[in-house]
């Protein structure tokens, strides 16, 4: 992702590990500021990923395994027993952040395996080379999504979109603005609709920025209008990415992906989920297994922006008291997904088994599986 810090175009991930720091690119001031966070410890780390300072299913995979090699880093010095006792906490720590996508919890699993033998000093090898390589794993992933999705948009297709799927919250192209890019580059001429995604706005604050800074074509939507564009048959197709699959296909993903795809399935229009093989969870039969987040309701009461002084502030839309409701997520069924894009290619109905088939025990890495 190009960005521009301090005057200075860079490309950068969204996330990174420089030895025991953990870089990243503060989501929550964006797109007023660039701000990149230097995390020292597996707390500051865990403690960004609660404040979603970053975000997204894979951007929380990845911090979640930096934050597990920060740790493993931090109680190198350790006899055997104390450096587990050590890193388990740590894991417990990071698996505590956000229940919903599970990214997190592959990723902790994979590094924890991987570190699971040999001396302390191997397993501290082993972990940050685990999580070095859930990164690349993603990256490749992310490329792979981004060329077979973008066969699915023509010229002059119309795609809507929701949350923030883009390089931000996956590493390095996004997955359901992977094909967007892809696309873009293949020279075809399109545009999209960008949902809003109240209430923490990951539409306007973070899929406008992306876009724009990509040059591709695009408009800001209220998340109210997006049945509106539909039932005047100017969508053609909607994208969204995935916070967790389960073995039937329904997908969890940002709070308002159900109300889309119903609209999309009442007006004709093809509804995707772009996702990695790691996105999948095979262990949750249905989406009834999926735990769902439910976040403050300081999110609901208050708006961050920047003021006509160019101030970046926070203010308060709801009366005192206000009560509130704020799940993060919903379960979109599976009857109302038309395919999946992944790094294998479209996976289509019937999804028990085709996804069973790409992304099964045996087909899966044996370190997620
Ligand atoms: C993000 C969200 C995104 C998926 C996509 O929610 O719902 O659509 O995480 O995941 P939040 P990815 O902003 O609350 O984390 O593109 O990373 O696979």
């Amino acid at each position: 992702m190009r960005v521009m810090i301090d005057g200075v175009t860079r490309s950068i991930r969204s996330v990174w590990r420089e030895g025991s720091l953990v870089k990243m690119i503060d989501q929550r001031v964006l797109p007023h500021r660039v701000i990149v966070l230097e995390l020292k410890t597996h707390s500051e780390t865990a403690d960004a990923i609660r404040d979603m300072a970053v975000r997204g299913a894979g951007g929380i995979g990845v911090s979640a395994a930096y934050g597990v090699a920060q740790a493993a880093i931090e109680a190198k010095g350790r006899p055997l027993k104390e450096f587990t006792t050590y890193l388990d906490n740590a894991a417990e720590t990071i698996r505590m952040t956000r229940p919903t996508a599970v990214n997190l919890f592959h990723s902790i699993e994979r590094c924890l395996k991987s570190g699971s033998k040999g001396s302390v000093s191997r397993r501290v090898e082993s972990i940050c080379n685990e999580a070095d390589a859930i990164a690349l794993d993603d990256i490749s992933a992310s490329e792979k999504i981004g060329f077979n999705g973008a066969a699915l948009i023509k010229n002059g297709s119309r795609i809507l979109t929701h949350c923030n799927a883009g390089a931000l919250a996956y590493l390095d192209l996004g997955t359901a603005l992977s094909p967007l890019r892809v696309a873009y580059k293949e020279g075809k001429s399109f545009f999209v609709y960008v949902d809003e995604t109240r209430p923490r706005s990951q539409g306007a604050k973070l899929t406008a920025w992306e876009l724009q800074q990509e040059n591709i074509p695009y408009a800001l939507i209220a998340d109210n209008a997006a049945g509106y564009y539909m039932m005047r048959g100017e969508v053609d197709l909607v994208i969204v990415g995935a916070d967790r699959i389960a073995a039937n296909g329904d997908t969890a993903n940002k709070i308002g992906t159900y109300e889309k795809a119903v609209i999309a399935r009442e007006n004709g229009v093809p509804f995707y989920v772009a996702a990695p093989g790691i996105t999948f969870d095979l262990s949750c039969r249905d989406g009834f297994g999926i735990e769902i987040e439910v976040r403050s309701p300081d999110e609901m009461n208050y708006v961050w922006g920047k003021d006509d002084e160019g101030m970046v502030r926070r203010v308060r839309i709801t009366a005192e008291e206000t009560n509130v409701l704020n799940p993060s997520f919903d379960v979109t069924p599976a009857k109302y997904v038309t395919g999946f894009i992944t790094e294998k290619g479209l996976i289509c109905p019937p999804f028990k088994k085709n996804i069973r088939e790409a992304f099964g025990r045996a087909t899966l890495p044996d370190r997620i599986a």
